[in-house]
């Protein structure tokens, strides 16, 4: 299978982040990548090729642009207000208060933002650039003939929306690149997000949408984060009822459990008969992860890999979550060399 990474992902590296009520270390590291760049290499999975670069439309075309320049600027003007430590917000206009963006940056972050545990940096628009122009060359190198691409993307993407980010993610590169394999030519393309947590931002941006399936397996948003939203009965609106399917399951879920959800988002992708699949690929659901609470082996990443081959689609494994960093890599190519060895 052919990979695609950028070395620009190292500009993402955050000192610290508000954790129950704790300013901790980043989970959201560069040795992530690192240690999935290193599995894929000595496992021999296939090719390694950077990034083309696609420029800022095919992004604009799920982000809102004034999103996109907060971003490309916000640490401009984090220094320009005498900072130079990693940008976090800390209010928010939640209900009784007013969405208007102010003027202080101090402020702007908290209209963009949903948590404080996605630091801006000196490199984080760089980072983040490169990781979607990591999904948009995948998705490139699918409509063009391959039958799979993993997108080793990172910062991750799936709970950044259309005009807010968070949960470690800037741009949403699943979505960036679902929207630019319908631009290609694919009529119907099914997001399938298989992270811990709910692709809130994925859900988001296609909510309304006829053209864009979104299934997403996930811990429940009454005990996890994102906590509001991801709950089963939000089904879509409009074009887009029925398309949207939340798979909600509680902390300490098993694989047997998770299997059946599996199999059961599985047989609606299926029916629904689309022209790609994205898959939104993290591998927090592992025993080992330090902040999330399903229990998958790194034999069940192999496992489901090979059930999602399936399907028999045109594959893009987007990489998203997964924080026990020394089994990162062996988890997240378990999913790939599954899907390969079974054809
Ligand atoms: C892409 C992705 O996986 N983002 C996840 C963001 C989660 N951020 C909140 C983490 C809160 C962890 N709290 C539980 C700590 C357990 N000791
Ligand atoms: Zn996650």
């Amino acid at each position: 299978m052919l990979t695609i990474f950028s070395d620009d992902h190292r500009h993402q590296d955050g000192k610290a982040e508000l954790c129950d009520g704790k300013i901790v270390p980043c989970f959201e590291m560069p040795r992530r990548a690192r240690m999935i760049l290193e599995r894929v290499r000595s496992q021999k999975l296939g090719p390694v090729e950077p990034p083309q670069d696609f420029g800022r439309a095919p992004i604009e075309r799920v982000h809102a642009p004034a999103l996109v320049e907060f971003l490309a600027t916000a640490w401009d003007a984090w220094q320009a207000a005498g900072f130079s430590h990693d940008a976090l917000p800390y209010t928010w206009p939640v209900r009784r208060l007013r969405a208007l963006e102010p003027d202080a940056i101090e402020g702007r972050l908290g209209y963009w933002c949903f948590d404080a545990a996605t630091p801006i940096t000196a490199g984080t628009w760089k980072a983040a650039y490169a990781a979607a122009q990591v999904a948009l060359t995948g998705a490139a190198r699918l409509s063009a003939g391959e039958r799979a691409v993993f997108a080793l993307c990172r910062p991750p993407g799936h709970h950044a929306a259309s005009d807010l980010y968070g949960g470690y993610c800037f741009l949403n590169n699943a979505a960036i690149a679902a929207q630019a394999l319908r631009d290609a030519g694919a009529a119907r393309v099914a997001v399938l997000d298989v992270d811990y947590h709910h692709g809130n931002g994925t859900q988001e941006i296609f909510y309304r949408r006829a053209d864009v399936l979104f299934a997403s397996l996930h811990a429940d948003p009454r005990q996890e984060f994102p906590y509001f939203l991801g709950h089963a009965d939000e089904r879509g609106e409009g074009p887009g009822e029925g398309l949207n399917l939340n798979y909600p399951m509680p902390q300490g879920t098993c694989f047997g459990k998770w299997m059946e959800a599996l199999e059961e988002a599985y047989r609606r992708i299926d029916a629904w008969r689309p022209d790609a699949l994205v898959v939104s690929l993290g591998v927090d659901t592992f025993e080992g992860d330090p902040i999330s609470h399903f229990k998958l082996a790194s034999a069940d990443f192999h496992a489901y890999g090979s059930r999602l081959a399936g399907l028999r689609l045109p594959t893009l494994f987007v990489m998203e979550g997964g924080y026990a960093v020394e089994a990162i890599g062996v988890n997240a190519v378990n999913v790939l060399q599954g899907f390969e060895a079974a054809g």
